[in-house]
């Protein structure tokens, strides 16, 4: 995981600061490269400890096309509560403490993380005990399921993009059309967050399946870990329904910035020495990736440093 260290110094010698929609002020470039051999191991960091079951959970979420945070609150996975949640604080039913500008504030005040942490534990118990509030306020939008399994076409039927880009890897594999786009601009505006991991290229040679991403935006320190683990992880489930081994898992970002409150943890993950890689372990057994549960999605061998805490920026 040399190429990630090494896009942390290269945000740091040659970033430009530069405001940003959440308030916090970050270091960023634009375009930026790196590649993983998916043979050598699976590319989950090991300079710190990376929660490797909210990327499967998340994965499989998006696999099944779902984009309500309800199934993943039930599989104890928070990572899209935030979006969620700034949706109910800003409607008429909400009737608690002052949210505004929650994730800013937070990160700024403990007393008032503490005000958030309660409000936010009431939402998610919301959402699992009241069907009615969960579709409501649970659902984020068309967002990255809704669009990579039913993209809205225009005479009113959908387009499963995920399953036709696997009948096209194995029909007719030489193809330079293997894409799948999650960027849709007559919705963007009703996703809770416009797509950062918005347009993906699949590639096969020599009975190698490997993909090209596009991220338009990556927070460099908290998102990007686990965006290279979720590709990696997309890119074995579609190898192994297409019979193909992997090849590269190719990372172009777009704004790569790391948030000016992240610099201190960033400086203290350069300082740890990269460890072997785990490896992935997927259940043979399963006819499909369809009906792939967490279960089914092993990682052997991870042994990380420690975890280093870094607040979100929403
Ligand atoms: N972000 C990522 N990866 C993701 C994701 C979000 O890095 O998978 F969903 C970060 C990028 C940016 C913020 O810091 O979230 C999104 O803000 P914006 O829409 O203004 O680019």
């Amino acid at each position: 995981m040399e190429q990630y260290l090494t896009l942390c110094k290269h945000i740091i010698k040659n970033g430009v600061e530069k405001g940003d929609r959440t308030g916090t002020g970050t270091k960023s470039v634009f375009g930026y490269q790196m590649r993983f051999d998916l043979s050598e191991g699976f590319p989950l960091l090991t300079t710190k400890k990376t929660a490797f079951r909210l990327v499967a959970t998340e994965l499989l979420w998006f696999l099944k096309g779902d984009t309500n945070v309800k199934t993943l609150i039930q599989a104890n996975n928070h990572i899209w509560d935030d979006w969620a949640f700034e949706k109910w604080v800003n409607s008429d039913e909400y009737t608690g403490p002052d949210m505004t500008n929650f994730g800013v504030r937070a990160a700024k005040e403990p007393d008032f993380k503490d005000v958030v942490q309660k409000q936010m534990d009431i939402f998610c118990e919301k959402i699992l005990i009241d069907d009615a509030f969960a579709d409501k306020f649970g659902d984020l939008g068309p967002v990255y399921g809704r669009q990579w399994r039913s993209w809205p076409s225009k005479d009113g039927q959908t387009i499963d993009q995920l399953r036709n880009v696997i009948e096209q890897i194995q029909k007719n594999p030489d193809s330079r059309r293997h894409i799948i786009t999650a960027w849709n601009p007559a919705e963007v505006d009703e996703m809770a967050l416009p797509p950062c991991h918005s347009f993906m290229q699949f590639y096969v040679a020599n009975g190698k399946l490997s993909c090209q991403l596009y991220q338009r935006s990556a927070d460099v320190f908290l998102g990007v870990p686990f965006n290279i683990a979720s590709y990696a992880l997309l890119t074995h489930l579609i190898a192994k329904e297409c019979q193909l081994e992997v090849g590269e898992f190719v990372h172009t970002l777009g704004d790569a910035h790391l948030y000016i409150n992240h610099m201190e943890q960033v400086t203290t993950q350069l300082e740890r020495d990269p460890r072997a890689l785990p490896q992935l372990l997927l259940n043979d057994q399963k006819e499909s990736i369809f009906d792939f549960e967490i279960e089914d999605i092993k990682l052997e061998g991870y042994d990380p440093h420690p975890r280093i805490k870094a607040p979100i920026a929403v």
